[in-house]
């Protein structure tokens, strides 16, 4: 009986660590993608991607099973115009965070395989040089 409380004990504490461990290598806070008409071509995805520890760390691609492509984009005013441009793969200095939203950097989601509306869960694989991470994010409509 000692025994088994001691393994309940472990699981208890190892389950509390787990749930304090917000230093995974790649945290994407907030993460949300922006609802579109069903007929949309592609989406965008937006968030905090925080490279949370002392050393770079590299995105090398971006995928989803709910699209054909997923890419980093950055949008910039250009004289005048709006452009966007690539950025994957992309090295994140240490405990850099960048921020993903409307306007700026966002995830360009490419090809829905199917429509995509407010309150589906998006996965997002994303794939660096310490291993792959998984982020659901929800479609929703912009905060006002
Ligand atoms: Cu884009």
């Amino acid at each position: 009986m000692k025994r088994l409380i001691l393994i309940v004990a472990a699981c208890l504490l190892a389950l509390a660590s787990h749930a304090s461990t917000v230093h995974t290598p790649l945290s994407f806070l907030d993460g949300w993608v922006r609802a579109a008409p069903s007929v949309a071509k592609v989406m965008a995805g937006y968030g905090r991607l925080t490279n949370a520890t002392s050393e770079p760390l590299r995105i090398d691609s971006l995928s989803s099973p709910a699209f054909e492509r997923v890419e980093l984009h950055e949008m910039s005013m250009n004289g005048g115009v709006m452009k966007m441009r690539r950025r994957d793969p992309i090295t994140l200095e240490p405990n850099q965070e960048l921020p993903l939203e409307p306007g700026g950097w966002h995830l360009m989601l490419i090809g829905p395989k199917t429509p995509q509306p407010a309150g589906q869960l998006v996965e997002i694989e994303i794939t660096t040089d310490q291993g792959v991470y998984v982020f659901s994010l929800p479609v929703r409509e912009p905060k006002p």
